[in-house]
């Protein structure tokens, strides 16, 4: 799949910062005449707003983990077809938070689905379209929790939590495994420093 704009993803267990760090990047970017679109996963478009009310309802608590792994990957071949790839072409830089490492992360080092299956599957719902870079931020489970106190949780978030602390050390391997795409930064201190190691990793890489 050929691509002119830049991809960017976004991971991390709840809470890290990613939506906060996206906006950030989207207005620096802006203001340097940039052109940059902002997604996610799930949930772009009918489908996967659909399919993202599925996952995400408390309702369907009881969501065998083969059909949820098939709904993120549903959602995931959609949102590259009809968003991805042609804001890529049309040589925009995309903002995803969220793309196939959380698949690996949640489905994979959190619910114990084989690995190489995923990734197979990661690569055939999106034609090997890969970012350039991606931004993980760690923090213990513990205090991404805290920050989103306030909210109401929905089905992926009300998991225990040895679940999440299984997702976050498969992120920590992911990063160990493909160091020159994924970019580990540690999510804990203020959004500003964190924004800096961001910056100084895109400046790094020729990318602003
Ligand atoms: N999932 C999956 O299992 N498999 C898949 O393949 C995919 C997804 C694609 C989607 O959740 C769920 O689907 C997710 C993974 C799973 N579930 N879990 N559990 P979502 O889209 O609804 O939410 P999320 O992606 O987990 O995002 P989030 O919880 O909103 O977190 P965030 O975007 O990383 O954080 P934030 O909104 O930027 O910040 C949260 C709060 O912390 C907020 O009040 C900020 O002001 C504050 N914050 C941010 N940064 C800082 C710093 N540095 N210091 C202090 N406070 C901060």
């Amino acid at each position: 799949m050929t691509s002119k704009g830049v991809f960017i993803t976004f991971e991390g267990i709840e809470g890290c910062g990613k939506t906060t760090q996206i906006t950030r990047l989207r207005d620096f970017l802006t203001d340097r005449g940039v052109p940059v679109v902002t997604t996610q996963e799930p949930g772009e478009g009918a489908v996967g707003q659909a399919i993202r009310r599925q996952l995400l309802d408390q309702h369907n608590a009881g969501l065998d983990a083969a059909a949820e792994v098939m709904l993120y990957l549903a959602d995931r071949a959609q949102h590259v077809t009809h968003f991805i790839a042609p804001a890529l072409r049309a040589g925009k830089t995309v903002l995803c938070d969220r793309y196939t490492d959380s698949t690996l992360a949640y489905q994979g080092y959190g619910r114990d689905i084989a690995l190489e299956m995923l990734k197979e599957l990661n690569e055939f719902v999106t034609h090997g379209l890969a970012p350039d870079v991606t931004f993980l931020f760690d923090i213990p489970p513990e205090d991404g929790f805290a920050r989103i106190r306030d909210r109401v949780l929905d089905r992926m978030e009300s998991e225990a939590i040895a679940f999440h602390r299984k997702v976050r050390e498969g992120y920590l391997c992911l990063a160990r495994e493909a160091p020159d795409r994924i970019v580990c930064l540690d999510g804990r201190p203020s959004v500003s420093a964190v924004f800096d190691g961001l910056i100084q990793a895109l400046a790094r890489r020729g990318i602003i």
